[in-house]
C-alpha cells in the first residue's frame, strides 16, 4: 500500500467518524417526542349547533397562547410502568389513585415490579386517573397540556374538525371496538404540527377544570388543587364518533380511570 492510499483511506474514515458525530448532535438537538407549537392565535371551540357537536363547545373564540412543546404521541404502557417502578406508589401525597381497575390496566404488578402487558408496549397507558397522568408528567420533568394548547396541536390554526382536515376519515384514526393500537401508528392521521392519535386511540387528560367558555387561563381553571372535573380530549377506541373531534370536551371526575382513557404530556420551552 502506497503512502497516497494510506493518506486517503485515514480521510475517509475521518469523514466517517464526522459524519456520525455529526448525526449524533442533531438527533439530540430535535427530540421527535416533542412537537413545537409556535405561539400566536388560533380558533378554539365551535358553533355547538350540529348534531356532532356539544354546546360546552360554544362560543368559537380566539385564543392567543405562548409557545408549547406538546407529546408527539400518548404517553405508553412501557414507559408508564417505568414511573411506577421509579416512584414506588400509586397514589399520590394526598391519597389520590393513580391507576383504575387491574383488569383494564396495560400494565401488570409481577414480583414486585410493575411491567408492560404483554404485547401492549407500544399502546397508550391507559385506565390512568388525572393524578396518575399528573404524577407521570411531573416525574418526567413535564405537565399536562391545558386543553387550549391541546386543541391548538390538534387542529392548527384554520381552525379545522379533525386533525387531518374538515371531514371524518376512518382511515385516519383509531377508532371503534377494539381498535386501540400502538400509538403513532396512523401517520396520515396527524395533526398539522404532526402530533399523532389526537383522533382516537386514547382520550387524552388535559390539565383543565371543566369551565364555560371562552377559554380563560388565569379563571381557576387551570388550577393543579382543584377537585372538580378535568377535561379530556379526542376520542377514543371505542364511543361514539361524534366526540373524535377537536373540539369536544368529555368532562370525567379526575379519580375517574378507563381502558379508553390515557394522556400525552407537554412543557413550555426553556
Ligand atoms: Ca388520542
Amino acid at each position: 500500500m502506497t503512502n497516497t492510499t494510506c493518506h486517503d483511506l485515514l480521510l475517509i474514515l475521518f469523514a466517517a467518524i464526522a459524519l456520525g458525530l455529526t448525526s449524533l448532535c442533531v438527533g439530540a438537538e430535535a427530540p421527535t417526542d416533542l412537537v413545537l407549537i409556535p405561539a400566536g392565535e388560533f380558533t378554539m371551540g365551535s358553533e355547538g349547533k350540529a348534531l356532532d357537536e356539544d354546546a360546552a363547545e360554544r362560543p368559537v373564540h380566539t385564543v392567543s397562547l405562548p409557545a408549547v412543546l406538546i407529546d408527539k404521541t400518548e404517553v405508553t404502557a412501557a414507559q408508564y410502568a417505568q414511573f411506577l417502578n421509579e416512584v414506588k406508589r400509586t397514589k399520590d401525597d394526598a391519597g389520590n389513585p393513580f391507576l383504575g381497575l387491574p383488569q383494564h390496566l396495560p400494565v401488570e404488578l409481577v414480583g414486585g415490579q410493575w411491567r408492560p402487558t404483554a404485547g401492549k408496549e407500544q399502546f397508550p397507558m391507559v385506565d390512568v386517573t388525572w393524578y396518575g397522568a399528573s404524577g407521570y408528567a411531573t416525574w418526567a420533568g413535564k405537565r399536562l397540556p391545558s386543553e387550549a394548547e391541546w386543541e391548538q396541536a390538534a387542529r392548527g390554526t384554520d381552525g379545522r374538525k379533525y386533525p387531518w382536515g374538515a371531514d371524518m376519515d376512518y382511515a385516519k384514526l383509531r377508532f371503534g371496538q377494539d381498535s386501540i393500537g400502538p400509538v403513532g401508528g396512523l401517520p396520515a392521521g396527524a395533526s398539522p404540527y404532526g402530533c399523532l392519535d389526537m383522533a382516537g386511540n386514547a382520550w387524552e387528560w388535559t390539565s383543565s377544570v371543566f369551565k364555560p367558555y371562552p377559554y380563560v387561563a388565569t379563571d381557576g381553571r387551570e388550577d393543579p388543587n382543584s377537585t372538580e372535573r378535568r377535561v379530556a380530549r379526542g376520542g377514543s377506541w371505542t364511543g361514539e364518533p361524534h366526540i373524535a373531534t377537536t373540539t369536544y370536551r368529555f368532562r370525567p371526575e379526575p379519580t375517574f380511570a378507563h381502558a379508553y382513557l390515557g394522556f400525552r404530556c407537554a412543557k413550555s420551552p426553556e
